[in-house]
């Protein structure tokens, strides 16, 4: 069992990843970085989504970095990255996460061979998701689990349920979903919503990332103790 990291809400560094005076999130460009305290280290980690076409790939990736939610299904042609910021302090020191989040159309990575094999490269983490209006791409989650990764990468797994909050139209049970998690030990992270709401998009997001980089982090002392 994993210990139990104390995590910070570290409510005012996530202040520095928005454009002053604003509520949106800014974008850092490839020389860029949150003004934190230089005594923080970054850690950088690859994420691969992965998924059936219009599971949400493009809108979970899209909800994380703040940008824009995609209103209606444009396929993904071949890869799209975004770089992800999240300060948060682990015990009593702060950290910089860095997540370079790694999307690839449906269709490409089954059009061309060079695509799966790129994302799943040196991954620290897959997120799989899945529509819970769309059976299909639910009873698909098993084979995504086994083709996401290789036996040795010992990437992380974590499920996405989008359109959780459809709930009228929803083909996906909560006895499923909780079935699952208990097979696979893989979480399942449940998202939804419109995004109209810019006003507070930062504080919807922040426990889809606090959980998702205390993941990580527990990962890493996992691996670390394997080691040693
Ligand atoms: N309201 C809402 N819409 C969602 C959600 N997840 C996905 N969508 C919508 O579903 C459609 C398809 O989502 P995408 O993220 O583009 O699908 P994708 O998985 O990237 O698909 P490919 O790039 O073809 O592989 C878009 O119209 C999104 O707006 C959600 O949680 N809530
Ligand atoms: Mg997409």
């Amino acid at each position: 069992m994993a210990p139990e990291w104390p995590i910070g809400e570290s409510k005012t560094y996530q202040q520095k990843l928005l454009i002053p005076g604003t509520n949106k999130r800014k974008l850092f460009g490839i020389l860029e970085k949150p003004n934190l305290p230089p005594s923080a280290p970054s850690v950088t980690y690859k994420i691969f989504m992965f998924g059936k076409a219009s599971s949400g790939k493009t809108w979970t990736m899209n909800r994380l970095s703040g940008q824009e939610l995609p209103s209606q299904h444009i396929e993904t042609a071949g890869i799209q990255c975004s770089n992800v910021y999240w300060p948060m302090k682990i015990g009593n020191r702060l950290i910089l996460f860095r997540l370079e989040i790694w999307d690839a159309g449906d269709s490409s990575v089954k059009r061309y061979n060079h695509i799966l094999p790129a994302c799943r490269e040196g991954v620290d983490a897959v997120l799989l998701c899945f529509s819970v209006i769309d059976r299909e791409s639910w009873t698909e989650l098993p084979r995504l689990l086994s083709s996401a990764t290789q036996p040795a990468d010992r990437a992380a797994k974590i499920a996405v349920a989008t359109r959780y909050d459809q709930f009228s139209h929803r083909e996906v049970t909560e006895a499923e979903m909780e079935s699952f998690e208990a097979v696979h030990g893989v979480p399942i992270l449940k998202l939804g919503g419109t995004g109209d709401d810019h006003s507070d998009e930062l504080t919807h997001t922040a426990p889809i990332l606090n959980f998702l980089c205390k993941r990580l982090w527990q990962r890493d002392q996992e691996l670390l103790s394997v080691k040693q």
